[in-house]
């Protein structure tokens, strides 16, 4: 039997389970909600979403999400006894949204779990185009008037374009996984995500980044002043029973804005200038405070004489920064070029550090 066939029974004869992703603040530490997950039981294999959804007729996609729900309803209300208020996302493809009667069908699910609206948000994926988007704007229009949460997901991939960002009506932004899993390997992934965050805050919109496999990652992105995370590092998708004892483990720790680390660091520089750069970019008088003149007060300073990383190549480029600030009449070429060289500097040895993590990993 061919793969496609194979998943279109498993799915007929209701081999589906969920498995519960936690979505953290990183602000508060607190739990925001979980993102349901399906997997197709095969025997004892559990088939992983990215490997059956694209073998998916509409159709099958629909009972994939009709199958899931009420398990996930359930849920919601089992975590509502210990946990109480969170929010739970489904993953919904555009071509099932526009399905006649697909709002009916969801309202009816919500209301036989005797589920508020605003417990739920749909995630919506990237991987077709809306056929109609009037049809598609009149829609979310209807979700969001009936309390429905909508979230684009993936965004930066596939139809996530900007376009879809500025169409359509939306109370969340998620960032793929892909600009935020190889931060250590390339941190200049960072100036993507702080994009981002930019856009999102412009918009009123929080941002929640998916695929933070690391603390240091999570730390970097708290640094940032990222909203959301989501991802191995926090906890990996779970069945219900799991989710369960590590809600009741769980303690709320808010990110750190203080980095903490080289990526950490970087974070730091990318706020720093971008602060600089719009009150650079006004007509206003202003003097930089002594926290950003002296490179000893300034958080990253504070970071490397803690750790007695001031003489090295980031180090020194980090006092050079500082000093082009310090100047009466600051060149804004040569600033830029300081804000640049130090990212630089950074980059080099974050990604040297993730080389040597690599190799140390793969001598044991
Ligand atoms: O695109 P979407 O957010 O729906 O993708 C979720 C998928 O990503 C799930 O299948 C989940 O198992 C996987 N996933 C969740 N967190 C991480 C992570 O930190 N790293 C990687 N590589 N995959 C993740
Ligand atoms: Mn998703």
């Amino acid at each position: 039997m061919s793969d496609p066939a194979r998943y279109a029974l498993l799915l007929a004869r209701g081999q589906v389970v969920n498995h519960y992703q936690p979505i953290i603040s990183l602000r508060s530490g607190k739990v925001l909600g979980v993102e349901t997950l399906a997997r197709l039981v095969n025997g004892s294999n559990l088939i992983q979403p990215a490997m059956f959804l694209p073998c998916l007729s509409t159709d099958a996609l629909r009972d994939l999400l009709f199958a899931s729900l009420p398990n996930g309803l359930a849920t919601l209300a089992a975590c509502d006894r210990t946990y109480p208020g969170l929010l739970m996302s489904f993953n919904v493809s555009p071509s099932v949204m526009l399905r006649r009667g697909f709002l009916d069908t969801l309202l009816e699910a919500l209301s036989l779990h005797r589920m508020d609206a605003d417990r739920i948000t749909l995630e919506v994926l990237e991987d077709a185009e809306f056929p109609n988007p009037c049809a598609a704007r009149e829609l979310f229009q209807e979700l969001r008037t009936a309390g429905i949460g909508i979230a684009l997901d993936d965004v930066g991939s596939g139809y996530s374009s900007l376009n879809r960002l500025r169409e359509l009506s939306v109370d969340k932004i998620k960032l793929d996984q892909a600009f935020v899993r190889e931060l250590q390997r390339a941190p200049e992934g960072l100036h993507f995500v702080s994009a981002m965050l930019s856009l999102a805050r412009g918009l009123h919109k929080p941002l929640i980044v998916e695929g933070v496999e690391t603390a240091e990652i999570m730390h970097a992105l708290g640094v940032l002043g990222v909203e959301g995370a989501q991802g191995y590092a926090i906890a990996r998708p779970m069945p219900e029973a799991a989710l369960m004892e590590w809600l009741d483990g769980r303690k709320a720790a808010p990110a750190s804005r203080e980095p903490c680390s080289l990526l950490g660091a970087y974070a730091a520089h990318l706020s720093i200038v971008e602060a600089c750069r719009a009150l650079q970019n006004q007509p206003l008088k202003f003097s930089w405070s002594d926290d950003v003149r002296n490179p000893h007060a300034c958080s990253i300073g504070r970071y490397f004489d803690s750790n007695g990383l001031h003489e090295t190549a980031f180090g020194w480029a980090h006092k050079r920064f500082h000093e082009i600030i310090d100047q009466s009449d600051i060149d804004p070429a040569a600033w830029e070029q300081a804000a640049t060289d130090l990212w630089r500097c950074l980059q080099e040895a974050i990604t040297t550090q993730a080389a040597e993590t690599r190799e140390a990993i793969s001598a044991i």
